[in-house]
Parts: C-alpha cells; sequence; structure tokens
C-alpha cells in the first residue's frame, strides 16, 4: 500500500526534527487540491479568459489567477499557521484578518504559475515556499528572507494528473492525488536529476537579447556534434515554469530564463521569492544546481518581494558549463 502524504510527512518529521510544518503541509495540499477541481473544470464553469484586474506586474489577471489566489490565501489563512501571506498576484503582503490566530510563519506563492497556458489546456501549477516569520506582525522586510532560509519548498502540477512535489530539506518527494480518494500518495520518492542531460528549455524568441555566455551555451546545444559538443540536443519550451521543473525532475535537462535586455529594468522575467526559491530549494536537494549564471540563486538576498532574478537550472554538469561560460572559461 503506498503512503499517503500525511504519512510520509509526519515519519519525515519524526526522523528528522525541527519545526513541525506537517500540518502546515496537510493544508497547503488540500487547497491545491481545491484549486485542481477549479482549473480541471477550465471551461466548464466559464472561468476562462480574463480578469478585468491586473497584478503587480502589469500582466492582466485570468479569472482562474484571481479565483486560484482567493483559494489559496483564503484556506492557509484561516489555518492559524501564519503571520503574513505574500503571492504574485498581490501587490502587498496579505493583512491576515482580525480575530484570526497568527502563527509563526510565512507563506509566498504564486497560485496559479503559467496561467497564460490554462486557456489552451497545457499545464499549469501552484508554486509555494515556507519562511520562518520573525514576528507576529510581519513587514515587507520581514518576507525578505535568502532561500537558504526555506522551511519548504514544493509546487502542485496541473496535468494529466494532479502531483505535489515538495522538499523540507532532506530530498525531494513527489505524489500523486487519488482523484478517487481525495488522497495525495507516495509515487515518486527521493527523486534525483541526472547530473547529465540532452535537453535545453529556453524561449528562443529572446535569443538577440541575451548576454554572450548564453548565447554561446544556446548555440553549442543548438549545433550539437556539429558544434563541437559531444552529443546533439532536444529543445523543449512549455511557458509553464512548474511543467519544465517537473520534466527535469523527471529525467534531466537544463531550464533558463536568463538576464534578457529586452527591458532593462527586469533583471529577467522569474520572481525570487515565489518562483526562483521555492524551485531552486527543490532542483538543489535534486542534486541539481540552480544559478543565476553569477551566483547561487539561494543566497540572494532579496530587495523586493517582487525581485526578478535570472533563472538557470537543473542538471549540474549543464548548469556548471553555463556559469563558466560566464566566468569566461
Ligand atoms: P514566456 C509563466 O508566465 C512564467 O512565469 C513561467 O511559468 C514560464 O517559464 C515563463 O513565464 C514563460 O515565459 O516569456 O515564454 O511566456
Amino acid at each position: 500500500m503506498a503512503k499517503s502524504l500525511q504519512e510520509f510527512i509526519v515519519e519525515e518529521q519524526r526522523q528528522h526534527g525541527g519545526p513541525d510544518i506537517s500540518a502546515l503541509i496537510f493544508e497547503i495540499a488540500d487547497s491545491c487540491r481545491r484549486i485542481a477541481v477549479a482549473v480541471n473544470r477550465g471551461a466548464l464553469s466559464g472561468v476562462m479568459g480574463y480578469a478585468a484586474s491586473e497584478n503587480i506586474q502589469g500582466e492582466t489577471q485570468k479569472k482562474l489567477d484571481v479565483i486560484t489566489n482567493d483559494i489559496f490565501t483564503h484556506d492557509n489563512e484561516i489555518t492559524g499557521f501564519y503571520a503574513g501571506l505574500a503571492s504574485e498576484e498581490m501587490d502587498d503582503p496579505y493583512e491576515i484578518s482580525a480575530g484570526i490566530q497568527r502563527g509563526d510563519y510565512l507563506l509566498v506563492y504564486d497560485p496559479l504559475d503559467g496561467s497564460s497556458n490554462v486557456d489552451v489546456n497545457i499545464s499549469v501549477g501552484t508554486i509555494f515556499s515556507i519562511l520562518k516569520a520573525p514576528n507576529k506582525n510581519p513587514a515587507v522586510a520581514d518576507f525578505l528572507q535568502p532561500g537558504v532560509q526555506q522551511l519548504c519548498g514544493g509546487y502542485a502540477l496541473y496535468g494529466s494528473s494532479t502531483m505535489m512535489v515538495l522538499t523540507t530539506g532532506h530530498g525531494v518527494n513527489g505524489f500523486t492525488l487519488d482523484v478517487e480518494t481525495g488522497e495525495f500518495v507516495l509515487t515518486n520518492p527521493g527523486m534525483m536529476i541526472p547530473a547529465d542531460t540532452a535537453e535545453f528549455a529556453i524561449n528562443m524568441s529572446n535569443r538577440r537579447f541575451w548576454e554572450a555566455p548564453v548565447q554561446r551555451y544556446v548555440e553549442e546545444c543548438v549545433k550539437g556534434k556539429d558544434g563541437g559538443r559531444e552529443k546533439n540536443f532536444n529543445m523543449r519550451w512549455v511557458a509553464s515554469m512548474v511543467a519544465e521543473v517537473h520534466r527535469i525532475l523527471c529525467r534531466g535537462g537544463v531550464f533558463m530564463y536568463p538576464f534578457d535586455t529586452k527591458d532593462p529594468t527586469k533583471a529577467g522575467k522569474l520572481r525570487l521569492m515565489y518562483e526562483a526559491n521555492p524551485m531552486s530549494f527543490i532542483v538543489e536537494q535534486a542534486g541539481g544546481v540552480s544559478s543565476t549564471g553569477r551566483q547561487r540563486i539561494m543566497e540572494i538576498q532579496p530587495n523586493g518581494l517582487h525581485q526578478r532574478v535570472p533563472v538557470i537550472l537543473g542538471s549540474k554538469n549543464e548548469v556548471d558549463r553555463v556559469v563558466s561560460y560566464h566566468q569566461g572559461v
């Protein structure tokens, strides 16, 4: 009989000790199950298309962005586990409602990453990160903790099946939702990223905006054996980070959303606190590497809740190669 998420997390907590966040993880899983229902109903419940609002990124919010943000925020606020919540979809940290107990943790999340895919039925996901709250009335500065301080990093993937993948610093484990019982069941214990790969993921339409080291690396992948590499490469681009990272966890690969000069005010597209950091925690715990090209992402001291960073993550030997090109090797 495969282990449930509950059994696994309780055993992991018993084995490794540390802050007991098992109940927080259970509630997050419950909330992701509800989001899966909303996403899977899609067009059936008229939630496709755009809402009237915009988020801080200046992106027009899809109805499901707003709906999933409301679900995730409400479900986790009422637990009393958190002193504060922060989301890609909200400009400022969410103020825990009066009368609700404030806990010792912070939850930072992208409730529906890759949402531009939802209308065309391509996998999307929820990305989340749990941090320790320094006090019960956190200001923005209290959220701005480097990735190495995360207690948990994880994602839910709403794909051909709904999965939860997470780490609390003791390896990476994947759980699949059994829609008949409503339970997340351990299906991918001890996920590890192969150190080598022949698959890279990047949005090639931005090529003219990349810096030279990324240009060089991608050109060599495209040329393969004709360009001096020892193998030929495949390319993938789903435009859904959760789907890309999941594929890399399952079979290796390198994912890049590097610095580009398309918009000099942005250091890249992906957000540090609720995309790059939780995914970097998972990737590193699975034996991979996650870098901006110049520094380990998990060591960045955040300077803003919605700060963007370049992201190059995945199979160690390939990411190390991209980093070496940034060092002029
Ligand atoms: P582009 C989704 O909007 C996202 O934040 C990531 O999930 C994804 O990897 C990236 O942006 C896709 O960006 O420029 O290819 O649309």
